[in-house]
């Protein structure tokens, strides 16, 4: 039998201020995302991109400290309409960003269809700030605290509602450059992370293996939002905030494979590639790799 999914790219840039993650949807597409599902027998209908406006003037931050606010907040309110649409029509939404702001849409659309999602949310980073608390403005480093109804209205309540999930059903896997807002937010909410120290101590069988259990037993849903920086960026070398000490393709391979296993999964997304600054499409091409085994490649 086929399984329906619906691919959506965001070129948003705008969440951020490093040029060319805009490229990253069709450098996925290029990578071969869509043979590749299609010969693990998904039916896929590719929706095509989102449009994103252009700034009104350089990466302006408009109130509250963010950058582009009404750009990313747009691009995001339709994204969030598109995913919605595509679940109420029992397509799995595999959205491709884009910078990493593309979370907010992503989840305003697939929340509202769960009482309890969970989410698993790889990345270097906690992507924990709000305008008070952000270093840098950049809306990328905030779509989490965003779901969880931190911020700027425009931001957390796209749809009409708020908060998008809750706090002890987050998952972050491979933590390991966390801003002081952030951390105090981590510790008064009773999200769970593995950071790169975690990854170390227990390898990652044990770590996806105990995130998997935790999850399913107290969530209705579970997002994937994969940001490639999670990575070690000798791997994945394609992306706007390379931080050293990161995870492993091997490591990232079987965690998807543990995923795919535990068919916990209902929406994923694939965040901050960037081809500018990556070599011959080398994090396009890994993202590709780890979809696949997300979706269930096998070696025998
Ligand atoms: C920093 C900030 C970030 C992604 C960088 C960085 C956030 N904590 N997120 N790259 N994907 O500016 O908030
Ligand atoms: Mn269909
Ligand atoms: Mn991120
Ligand atoms: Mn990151």
């Amino acid at each position: 039998m086929k399984k329906n999914m619906s691919i959506i790219g965001v070129p948003m840039d705008l969440g951020q201020s490093r040029r060319g993650v805009d490229m990253g949807p069709s450098a996925i597409r290029y990578a071969g995302v869509v043979e590749t599902l299609e010969n693990l027998n998904y039916d896929i209908k590719d929706l095509g991109d989102v449009p994103v406006s252009r700034p009104d003037s350089k990466y302006e931050k408009q109130e509250d400290n963010l950058r582009n606010l009404q750009q990313v907040a747009d691009a995001n309110q339709k994204l969030a309409e598109m995913v919605d649409k595509e679940i109420t029509g029992n397509h799995f939404p595999l959205v491709l960003g884009g910078d990493h702001s593309i979370a907010i849409g992503s989840l305003a659309g697939i929340a509202k269809h769960y009482e309890n999602l969970g989410v698993i949310w790889y990345d270097a980073h906690g992507d924990l700030n709000s305008g008070d608390t952000s270093p840098s403005g950049n809306i990328h480093g905030m779509p989490l605290a965003v779901s969880l109804g931190i911020g700027n209205e425009k931001l957390t309540n796209i749809l009409g509602y708020q908060p998008k999930i809750k706090p002890e059903n987050i998952v972050i896997i491979g933590a390991r450059s966390l801003d002081p807002g952030e951390k105090d937010l981590i510790k008064e909410s009773g999200i769970n992370v593995y950071s790169m120290h975690e990854v170390d101590r227990l390898g990652m069988p044990a770590v996806m293996s105990q995130a998997i259990d935790y999850l399913k037993n107290r969530t209705d849903g579970v997002h994937l939002s994969l940001d490639l920086d999670g990575l070690d960026p000798e791997e994945a070398p394609g992306v706007g905030t390379p931080v050293i000490g990161g995870l492993s393709y091997r490591e990232s391979h079987l965690a998807m494979e543990m995923l795919a296993e535990s068919n916990i999964l209902t929406s994923a997304e694939f965040v901050e590639v960037n081809p500018i600054l990556d070599h011959k499409n080398k994090t396009a091409t890994v993202a590709v790799g780890l979809i696949g085994s997300l979706f269930g490649e096998k070696l025998k």
